[in-house]
């Protein structure tokens, strides 16, 4: 079958950006069935309008090392779409960051930060910096360098940045405060603040707890509960970890954390104590996965192996999977795995963590699939709350921001049932996110006229 029309455009008019054409492609395939039921979609051309961001921004950020030589890395801001509330989406540093990984990452956040059912548009940004291997100094002058630009372009009623990929509380202090000194004023500009300076209670954890509690719901509709399962987690940082913590306080068994050197696999679980050793590990000293394996000798760690074809953590016996490092780290041949080894569920924490051959192997073995967009909503749904607190000056208890969290992702899920089967997709989680978050998008753009 010949390729869309509007996906051809899409390719052409922004080429080699191979991230961004497969989320709209996932996207525009869900949606297909309610562009052709309502004429109004293809009249005001909402699709054609949603590939475009409403801005992008793409800055020099200089800095200098701890050895006082001049470094140069580049600053990105997408400000995708605004119909229904100031952008909103976290901020990346990373080596592999470009314009087609953040132009991706924004668009899947227009969708995501929709289905919430909170007041919030999409955006995303960052840099290629990397901050592994440099010292506190160093992050901080360069938080500062790429705030003298980016101040100017955000604002807690414009544009509201958090974190992302290598962007955690350290880094959000660091920016918050340049932020502050620049502009003199202290807003709730940035989320994901610490605690004394109007953060919220369980936004650190919101990412992966709001995981699992999707995942819960999943489950529920097959009348089965997560205790006693045995689970996959990729990645080790903030998703990571928070999902492996709710697990753990699930009664389910986490057996495995990676990082970008490899995985560790514990067949007994990794407990409570466990994972305190993994967050100090990675939040304070910032070290490499491999020594779970040396302190702890239930553990077997593997090394990334160049060139392999697929990932061997996800070949572990196991009833569910979690990714939660990045995009395209389960490819077709990491579901086939899966399929044979009796998977059920796998929900993604990271965003676009499956390719679409992963997807579609998934969807033929029947295991249950909830995309990123849906399944990782919490993190961006309690930087709303967070917004809200701000707002109104007051703040909630860890219960009162969870018990909300747990209402959100629960909302997130029917919805996005509902949404699939008003469209003829069963029970198709990807399709139903796409669906529910496009059309809230799309009546939003046409009630506001054409910009
Ligand atoms: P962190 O920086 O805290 O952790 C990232 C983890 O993924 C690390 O273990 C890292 O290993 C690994 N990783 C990153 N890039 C690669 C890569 N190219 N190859 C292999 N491993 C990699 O980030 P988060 O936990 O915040 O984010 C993880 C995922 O979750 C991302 O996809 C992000 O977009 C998504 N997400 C995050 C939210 C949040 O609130 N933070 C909300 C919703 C989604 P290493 O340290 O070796 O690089
Ligand atoms: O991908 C995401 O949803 C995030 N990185 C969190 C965004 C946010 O604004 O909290």
């Amino acid at each position: 079958m010949s390729k869309e029309i509007i996906l051809k455009q899409v390719e052409a008019r922004n080429p080699g950006e191979m991230e961004f054409h497969q989320a709209v492609t996932e996207v525009y395939e869900s949606i297909k069935p309610v562009l052709d039921q309502n004429e109004k979609y293809r009249k005001f051309k909402v699709f054609e309008r949603m590939v475009e961001p409403e801005r992008a921004l793409y800055f020099r950020v200089a800095w200098e090392n701890d050895k006082g030589e001049v470094q140069v890395n580049r600053g990105f801001r997408i400000q995708m779409n605004s119909a229904i509330g100031p952008y909103k989406g976290g901020l990346r540093f990373h080596p592999s960051v470009n314009i087609s990984i953040l132009k991706f990452l924004a668009f899947e956040q227009v969708f995501k930060n929709a289905l919430t059912g909170l007041p919030l548009g999409g955006g995303k940004g960052g840099s290629d910096f990397d901050p592994k291997g440099k010292s506190d100094a160093e992050v901080m002058r360069f938080c500062q360098s790429f705030m003298l630009e980016l101040n100017r372009h955000i604002g807690h009623r414009t544009d509201i940045p958090a974190g992302d990929i290598g962007v955690g509380g350290r880094e959000i202090g660091y920016l918050f405060g340049a932020f502050k000194k620049i502009q003199n004023e202290f807003t709730g500009v940035l989320t994901g603040k610490g605690i004394e300076w109007g953060g919220s209670l369980i936004r650190p954890e919101a990412t992966g707890y709001g995981l699992v509690y999707f995942a819960k719901n999943m489950l529920e509709t097959k009348k089965k509960a997560l205790k006693g399962m045995k689970c996959l987690v990729s990645g080790s940082g903030n998703v990571a970890q928070f999902a492996i913590e709710k697990l753990i306080q699930s009664g389910a068994v986490p057996m495995t954390a990676s990082d970008s050197s490899g995985y560790i696999f514990d067949e007994g679980g990794i407990t409570q104590e466990k994972l305190d050793f993994i967050k100090d590990l990675k939040n304070n000293r910032r070290g490499r996965i491999s020594e779970y394996a040396d302190k702890f000798k239930s553990a077997v760690f593997t090394p990334v192996e160049e060139g392999a074809t697929s990932n061997p953590l996800w070949s572990h016996k196991a009833d569910c999977a979690f990714p939660c490092a990045t995009q395209n780290e389960v490819n077709g041949e990491d579901a086939s795995h899966m399929a044979k080894n009796g998977v059920l569920l796998l929900a993604e924490g990271a965003n676009m963590p499956c390719d679409p051959d992963a997807i579609n192997t998934l969807l033929e073995n029947h295991i249950m699939y909830a995309p990123g967009k849906a399944s990782n909503a919490g993190g961006v749904a309690t930087s709303g709350l967070e917004m809200v607190q701000n707002f109104s000056g007051m703040s909630w208890t860890s219960e009162e921001v969870d018990q909300k969290l747990q209402g959100i992702m629960k909302n997130i899920h029917d919805n996005c049932l509902k949404a699939a089967e008003k469209y003829g997709f069963g029970n198709n989680y990807m399709a139903g996110a796409n669906i529910a978050g496009f059309v809230k998008v799309a009546d939003s753009m046409i009630a506001q006229g054409m910009y």
